[in-house]
Formats: structure tokens, sequence, C-alpha cells
């Protein structure tokens, strides 16, 4: 409706403020009387702490306090709980060491905190860290996921390094599938370790006030009811209305800005002590040791065919690094949650995973854009593509023949998901017609003549979006008639306060610049589940549309009155209730006047304008889309250029067509870096972290990227009154095995039939010498 509704491509309404850099992100808060803390990190990947002397550093200059692992475990700090119920391959209960904060006895990888220093000033309190004298034991450590099982024990009590093993889907049905097929294509994929690298890097600053006994915490989280309640319930073992989190502007989380950092309970566990607040900001080099990684598993699956080339089984065996400690349940839903979508968008009689979590000498990892579905999309996207050329079929007839249909909606796949549904034939079609996939040979061929290879790939995506997770919104109208929008869901740039106008618009006709948007604060906002698994617009969003509805109620009756006509003949539309058939019409604002003064409202009518809505959906959104991309190889550097790429995707009703593209732009690019530069390294060796800054850790540039051509095939769902499906992590979905099965194309004449990511130009280049000596 209007120039602000649903399906308008309106600017983003926050960029005014953050343009000019008056936007207010963590760093920019500072109370009076702040004092600074920095960590003390461990410089070994596994070693014993002898003991820790903190003597020099305390007595340097402006220091307030050098606390260890021992003055947590003194005053009792609690650890995050699970409720996760995974077993170990004997059947044992799952391994999960929780982190305390600050590491007591073992350091278990590069950065595990082991002391905070807090001082008057940040330089004071960087020199004291220095001061902090560890004598270290060093032990044997294991960084490698394919070496885990059977490396060196990260805890004694866990001596095989499993944390826990998750299965779905029929396993005899698989095995038999597989024993009776024509044909049964094998392959070993390696995805690799990843950092999220958001613009803004982590901070917290603690506060407690004495007068309430209570603490607040600036940070900027995803989820601040949710890190509110751990801090509560786990930690400091107090009443949640004891402790307040605000975020401010977030510059970027996507899903590693997660809810369980040692930094949040110590800031806060410091500035009681020290009866002062106390703010720790991390420096760029310190993110990656600092922070939750993500990614990191090795699979061998297996794709069985009949002589047709219709897929009869799918068998996959992947082993999940989970890191050093498991914190939080999250720390394992990439490894399990999505591993329901392996299937991808094809028909399957049988399939069935098997997920090995294994602990390692690293940080833990986390949910990261995609969360596991693009882990999930690469090796269903990548075997298809691998089946194809073993079997000498074309890649895109062999998708083809195995779509699902969208007369088959909703469909039950093996692994247990019913995608609701959605028109896979036709997203692909349009992305075929969109990329000229006919014109590509033409398109080799001149590349050929310029010395370079060129190659293409069709991947289809789909995800797990928006699940069965309630989210929260409320509308406040003022006696004055001015609105507030307050939302239990955390923008950190996926443009919340637009996309939340323009459906508070659809819904009440509401101008967008005369409503107050609030998020990230858990004093303010009743209640909230924070933002993750794209889930913000269809669960937000419906709250907002659920709490418009009841104002709409509750406005006819007072319109009814207003207007002298019986609520059955009040009709709402364009933000004014009229009465039907005539010209008779009050504003929402004049309504929402009304309705704090008594006199004019109906007998019995409760006075006040504001209302909330909470709002669950029974299952989960099945947003997809199909991916085309074309690269162009030099074959004497090895460099990989993106030379095209094409989206035409389906989330559902689209509620900002621009908004969504800057979504699509910026999971793709995500997609795109861990292709083909992005990636933690540690020494097998020493366990030593080798990429901890940019300067060994690439990052893609806008001359990465090429142009993008986005279009929509949108099939409403009907779980939500929106009709739509998540879409923030939708580029990275397909983006990660599109790349790498475009750079396959182009090396295929070469002979080239393995390659890992990232696809730098030294492992491209590497890869056709190696062909170069098979042949
Ligand atoms: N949208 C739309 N129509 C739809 C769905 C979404 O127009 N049917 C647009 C809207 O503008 C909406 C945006 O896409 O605001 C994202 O919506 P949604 O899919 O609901 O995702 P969330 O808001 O819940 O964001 C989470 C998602 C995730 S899980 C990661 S990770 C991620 C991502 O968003 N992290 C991001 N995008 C990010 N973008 C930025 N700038 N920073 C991050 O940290």
């Amino acid at each position: 409706m209007g120039q602000f509704g649903i399906g308008q491509g309106v600017k983003r309404f926050e960029d005014q403020r953050l343009l000019r850099g008056e936007g207010r992100f963590n760093d920019d808060v500072n109370l009076p009387g702040q004092a600074r803390a920095v960590m003390v990190r461990s410089v070994h990947a596994h070693a014993r702490i002898r003991s820790i002397d903190t003597s020099k550093a305390r007595e340097a200059p402006g220091v307030l306090a050098v606390l260890t692992g021992a003055d947590v475990a003194k005053d009792g700090l609690g650890t995050m709980q699970m409720t996760l119920r995974r077993k170990r391959p004997d059947g044992s209960p799952m391994f999960a060491p929780p982190h305390r904060g600050l590491a007591q006895d073992r350091v278990r990888y590069v950065g595990d905190p082991l002391a905070i220093a807090v001082a008057e000033t940040l330089a004071q309190a960087e020199d004291a860290a220095e001061l902090v004298h560890v004598d270290y034991e060093p032990l044997p450590s294991v960084t490698s996921t394919a070496a885990a099982a059977g490396g060196p024990p990260v805890w004694d009590e866990c001596p095989d390094n499993v944390s826990n093993v998750f299965e779905a889907g029929d396993r005899a049905a698989t095995d038999a599938a597989l024993a009776g097929a024509h044909r049964v294509i094998r392959r070993r994929y390696v995805i690799t370790r990843v950092h999220a690298q958001y613009m803004e890097p982590r901070s917290a600053l603690g506060v407690w006030d004495p007068g309430e006994d209570r603490y607040t915490l600036y940070a900027d989280v995803q989820y601040p009811h949710r890190v509110r309640n751990a801090l509560a319930g786990n930690i400091f073992k107090i009443p949640d209305h004891k402790i307040r989190v605000i975020a401010g502007d977030v510059g970027g989380g996507f899903g590693t800005k997660g809810w369980q950092y040692a930094e949040h309970r110590l800031v806060l566990w410091a500035a009681r002590k020290l009866r002062r607040p106390v703010k720790w900001v991390c420096e760029r080099r310190e993110a990656i040791p600092a922070d939750e990684h993500a990614r990191d598993n090795v699979t061998e699956a297996e794709l069985a065919l009949d002589a047709a080339g219709r897929f009869l089984g799918l068998r996959v065996r992947t082993l999940a690094n989970v890191g050093a400690y498991v914190s939080s349940d999250r720390n394992l839903l990439a490894t399990f949650s999505n591993v329901f979508t392996l299937v991808g968008v094809y028909v399957f009689p049988a399939a069935h995973v098997e997920v090995t979590s294994v602990l390692t000498n690293t940080n833990s990892t986390a949910p990261y854009r995609g969360a596991g579905r693009p882990e999930a999309t690469y090796v269903i996207e990548r075997l298809i593509d691998d089946a194809a050329r073993e079997l000498g079929l074309d890649p895109v007839e062999l998708r083809r023949k195995n779509l699902i249909p969208a007369s088959a909606m909703p469909y039950r796949t093996p692994l247990g998901m019913t995608y609701d549904c959605g028109d896979f034939a036709k997203s692909m079609a349009d992305a075929l017609a969109l990329g000229d996939v006919a014109g590509f040979p033409a398109r080799r061929e001149a590349a050929r003549a310029g010395g370079k290879l060129r190659g293409i790939a069709v991947v289809n995506a789909i995800e797990r979006a928006a699940g069965a997770q309630p989210e929260f919104a409320e509308i406040r109208f003022s006696p004055g008639g001015s609105a507030t929008l307050l939302m239990g869901t955390k923008s950190q740039g996926q443009n919340h306060e637009t996309t939340f106008k323009q459906i508070l618009h659809e819904r009440l006709g509401l101008d967008p610049a005369e409503v107050r948007y609030i998020d990230g604060d858990t004093d303010r906002v009743a209640f909230g589940m924070g933002t993750m698994g794209s889930r913000s617009t269809v669960i937000g969003g419906t709250a907002v549309w659920t709490a418009a509805d009841k104002l709409i109620a509750k406005g006819k009756k007072i319109a009814a009155k207003l207007l002298e006509a019986a609520e059955a003949d009040i009709v709402f539309a364009d933000g004014r209730f009229g009465v039907a058939g005539t010209d008779r019409a009050v504003a929402v604002k004049d309504v929402a006047r009304a309705a704090f003064q008594p006199a004019q409202l109906p007998p019995g009518l409760e006075p006040g304008f504001y209302e909330t809505g909470t709002f669950s959906p029974k299952q989960d959104t099945w947003p997809n889309g199909c991916h085309v991309s074309e690269v162009e190889v030099d074959p004497d550097t090895g460099e990989v250029t993106l030379a095209g790429y094409v989206i035409v995707d389906d989330v559902g009703t689209v509620i900002n067509p621009l908004t969504l593209e800057g979504q699509i732009h910026g999971g793709v690019a995500q997609g795109v870096g861990q292709a083909l530069m992005e990636q933690v390294v540690y020494e097998r060796e020493s366990g030593q972290l080798l990429t901890a800054s940019f300067m060994e850790y690439a990052m893609p540039r806008a001359d990465t990227l090429c142009d993008m051509v986005i279009e929509s095939n949108p099939v409403p769902t009907t779980l939500n009154p929106l009709g739509a499906k998540g879409a923030g992590e939708a580029g990275t979905v397909g983006a990660l095995p599109v790349v790498i099965n475009a750079v396959m194309s182009a090396l295929a004449p070469l002979g080239v039939r393995e390659l890992d990511m990232p696809a730098t130009s030294e492992r491209v280049w590497r890869a056709i010498q190696d062909a170069k000596t098979m042949r």
C-alpha cells in the first residue's frame, strides 16, 4: 500500500543517521568513571597453566584489578546451559564442556582468555596485561578436523575427542538404495573454517548500579533478551530483572555475535567489584583469536543413481569441528540443524546422514550466515556436478530430471522436513534464461581464444528459515497520537527499522517518518528472541501485523462512537476508520488520541491505545532459489575471476526489493569470499593461528565481485499472513557451491577432478599442474 507499503523499494530510513556518522555503536557509548579492560589470552594451542603471576601487573600505573580463573571460581560464576540431548557413539551423554569465562587449569586454543586486566586507561590496561606472567606447560594439540578423533585429547575426560553424533534419515533404506544402484558417485569435500569479520569488532561495557543492585550491559549482540536471561539465570544466578542489556546500532553480526561470550560476564563482574563501569573493546587483530569461528567440516558423500539418472539415495558422513568448548546449544547448531537440507530440491527415495562433532584446540564454532545450509547445499550441488561429469551427463538435465515438482508440494523429504511450497523448476528455467546458459559455449570459446578457461555452474539452493520460535512486537500510541514501534528482534544491518515500518505502514497506514523505532533494549522491549536464522521478517513482521490487527479491532469500537455509527459498519483502510458507504472517517491518530479520553469511549472499553503481538510459527519457511555463475581462470597463474552471477530467488512475498537485493548481495559476497579466499588456518604441529590479521586472512573486495542480476520468483507461503519467507542468508547458501562448481567446470577440460575451497590462485595453479603431470 502506498509508497512505503509492502513490495515497495523504499530506501533505508536508518541510513540518514548511519551515513552521517550519527549512529550509536557500542564503542560510541562511554560513561563517567569508565575503566578499560584488556584480556590476557593464551599463546599456546594447548597447555597446562602451572601458575599465573599477576603481582607486577597489579602494581603497574593506573591498574585497578587483574583477575584470573581462580577469581572466577572463588566468586562462583556459573556457565551457560545446554538443553540439547545428544549422545556419543557408545551411547554415553554428549561431551560438551562449557567455557568458564577465564581458563582455570588448562588453556585449549590460541586466544583462550585466562585473565582480565582493568585500568584507568586503555594503554595502562594493555601494559598491565603484558606484565601478567603465565607459566605454561605446553601439551600436544590437534586443530585439524580430519585428525581430531584419535589426536591428543583436548579434554582428558573425552579421550577420543568425539563430542557427539547426530543422525537423520533412514540408514537401512539408504544402504539398500546404494547397494542396488546402477552407479554410486563418491566424493570427499572439505569446508574451510572462516571468521565473520564484521565491520564492528565486538565490545562490552558493564555497569553495576549499587542503588538498585542491578547490572547494565551495553554490547553488540544479536539476542539482547537471551543474553540477559543467560547472564541472569546461568552466570550470576539472579532474577533476570536484575540485568538490562542494551544493543544500539550493531555493525554486523552474521550469526557469530551470539550470546555467551566471556567478556560479557567479565565486564559486569569487574564493574561490580570496582564499583565503576568497565569497558572492553576487541582490537581488530584480537578478533580471530577472540571470536567464535564458523563452518569447518569434512564430508564423505555418496550419491546413488539408476540407469536413467534418477537419484535413488544419498549417504553423507560428516566430521564437524566444534572447537575446544561447547558453551551453548548454538555451538552445535550449524553441525546438525541444517543437514536436513542435504537432499536439496530433489526427489530422493532414501537418505541418511551422520554428523560426528569433534573437539579440537581451536575456537568454538558457531552459526554463521547460513549455519549449515551453505554446507549442505555445497555437498549436494557439488555431488550432482561431479556425478554429471563422471557419467557424461548434462548437469542441468540431471538436476531437472530430479527436481521436486511444484505439484508435489507440500513435500516431505526423506530427512523428515516438509517443504510447504516452491516452484524450483521455474526458478531454474528463469535463471537459465537470465544467465544465457545456452550462449555459454560461445563465451567459453571466446575466452579460450584469449587464453582463459571459462566455466559455468547452475546450482539450486534451499534453506530452512524462520523456525518455530516466538517473536514480539509492540505498537504503542501516546495520548498525543504519536506511535512507537518496539521490536524483539535486533537489527545488525538488516534494515529492520525500514522493513517493520513498511509492514506497519501497510497495515495501519502510519507515515514511517512519524513512527519511533526501538529495538535492542531489554528494559524497553518486553520480550524478544533476537535475530538469527533469517527469522525477523517472517516472525517479527507477523508480530507487528498481529499487534496492528488488535489495534484495528479496538479502534473500530472507538471510531464507531466517534462517528456515531454501528461498530459493524466501520471499515478500516489506508489508515482511516470510516463508515462503510459514506465519506465519514477518522484517522488512526485521532482514534488513538480519543482512546485516552474515557468520555470518548464506548461504555466498558479499557482506555489506552497500545497492543503487543507475539507470533510463533508452526513450522519453518523454505526460501529457495537458483544461482548461475560463470568464472574465468587464468591457466598461467590460477587466478579466478568472477565473470557473471545471476540469482532467481523465492523468498515468498518480497517486503522490499531494494533491501532484499542488498541482503542477497551481502550474502553472495560472504559465499564468494569463502569459496575464493577466506580461511582461518592453524599450523598443524604447533596449533598456532597463522591468520590472525588481514595480512593473512584474505577478504573479498569490490573487484572480487561482478555485477549481479537478481530476480524474484515469489511463491508466497501460507504459513504467515505476510506470505514471506526468510531471506537474509539466501545469497550465501547458493554462492558457496556455485562458485566452486564454476571453477571446476573451467578446470574440467584439463582433467582436474578434485579441488577444495578456497580456490586461491595458488591452489588452482597447483591443481592444473597436478592434472598436467597425471596425463
Ligand atoms: N526481506 C524482504 N522480504 C522478505 C524477507 C526479507 O524484503 N520476504 C528483506 C528485509 O529488508 C529484511 C531483510 O531482508 O529486513 C532480512 O530479513 P530476514 O530474512 O528476516 O533476516 P533477519 O532480519 O532475521 O536477519 C538475519 C540474517 C542472518 S541469519 C544473518 S547471519 C545475516 C543476515 O541476516 N547477518 C547480517 N544479513 C545480514 N546483514 C547485515 N548487514 N549484517 C548482518 O550481520
